[in-house]
């Protein structure tokens, strides 16, 4: 064989490759279809990409169970961060003792701000902690790793975008209860969530945060949001629409549900509220709740249409 027909046989080998890499890393999160149907935000700024929330989901689940406390939530903290600070996001933690029935506990929730035009804010939370369970192995692939997972890349995605509002990215530890019963709300549950609230009301910057949208167990194969009865009316509303808007009223649905939840903390203190959360998951508390239960797609649906509903939160909260 000639030099040049060797240099064209190398040359389509190498071709070849890169096409198989570029397919194997779409088959791991959105087909390429998929994809290319995602709304062009225009400037030249990134669109939400699951095969990156994929990737987020993957490795906290990786890290093993993760409740209050322990070494492993250490280590999903450090990593929540890390990503963070490499988006260029500033980022801080709020560590505090709860008071569990198991004793004193050390816990601490992320704040990640993306400054805007006010200072006013609207949060964008999730809680990073599973469920801590002796009987079997909980690795909370969809209760805990899936939202945090949309919040990691919203934050790449938000980052860039010009904003009115400030957004705050708010990762809560201590949403479970450390007993297997969740119990009342604001009993032996969303440690993290309260104390952001006292910690706002003593800083008196409670009245800045014009809008809580609070994302759990978003990660279902089968995702199915229904509209919970305490979430504040206008901000289900608004993010119902922007979801109808992109085509996705099957996974948004018009259904009634009711949920405790990080949100009830919001409510009590008068913030507007919602819970983005699918409780139709039959893998709910399980040894399922694992990669095999959850998908990509989800994850792009709820990161495309958080970041679709953001301008019309933002308009409902400037007025007056
Ligand atoms: C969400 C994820 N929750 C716990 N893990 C809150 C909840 C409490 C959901 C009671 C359903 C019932
Ligand atoms: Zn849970």
């Amino acid at each position: 064989m000639t030099s040049r027909r060797w240099l064209s046989l190398l040359t389509a080998l190498l071709v070849c490759s890169l096409l198989a890499v570029s397919v194997s890393v779409s088959l791991r999160g959105v087909p390429v279809a998929e994809a290319s149907q995602q709304p062009s935000p225009g400037n030249n700024v990134p669109s939400f990409d699951s095969n990156r929330a994929w990737e987020h989901l993957r490795h906290q689940v990786s890290l093993g169970p993760r409740p209050a406390g322990s070494a492993a939530l250490n280590s999903a903290r450090r990593y929540i961060i890390e990503q963070l600070e490499k988006a260029g996001i500033q980022t801080r933690q709020q560590i505090f003792i709860a008071h569990t029935p198991l004793g004193e506990m050390s816990m601490g929730n992320v704040i990640a701000t993306i400054p805007g035009r006010r200072r006013e804010r609207i949060i964008l939370g999730s809680h990073f902690d599973t469920k801590r369970a002796s009987d079997f192995r909980f690795v909370g692939a969809n209760d805990g790793a899936s939202s945090t997972a949309v919040l990691l890349e919203l934050g790449r995605v938000l980052k860039p975008r010009t904003h009115e509002f400030t957004i705050e990215l708010l990762f809560l530890d201590g949403e479970e209860a450390v007993n297997w019963e969740w119990g009342t709300t604001g009993a032996d549950n969303t440690y993290g969530s309260r104390h952001y609230v006292d910690a706002a009301r003593k800083a008196g910057t409670l009245a800045d945060i014009k809008a809580f949208v609070l994302l759990d167990m978003v990660g279902d194969r089968n995702l199915v949001l229904r509209r919970d009865q305490q979430s504040t009316r206008w901000l289900v509303d608004t993010i119902w629409s922007a979801a109808a808007m992109l085509g996705h009223g099957a996974v948004f649905s018009n259904e009634p549900t009711e949920v405790e939840d990080d949100h009830i903390s919001f409510l009590r203190a008068g913030v507007p509220s919602v819970d983005l959360i699918d409780l139709e998951y039959p893998q709910w508390h399980t040894a399922q709740d694992d990669l095999d239960h959850v998908s990509a797609r989800s994850l792009q649906v709820v990161g495309d249409v958080v970041v679709a509903s953001l301008p019309a939160i933002a308009k409902r909260a400037a007025q007056p």
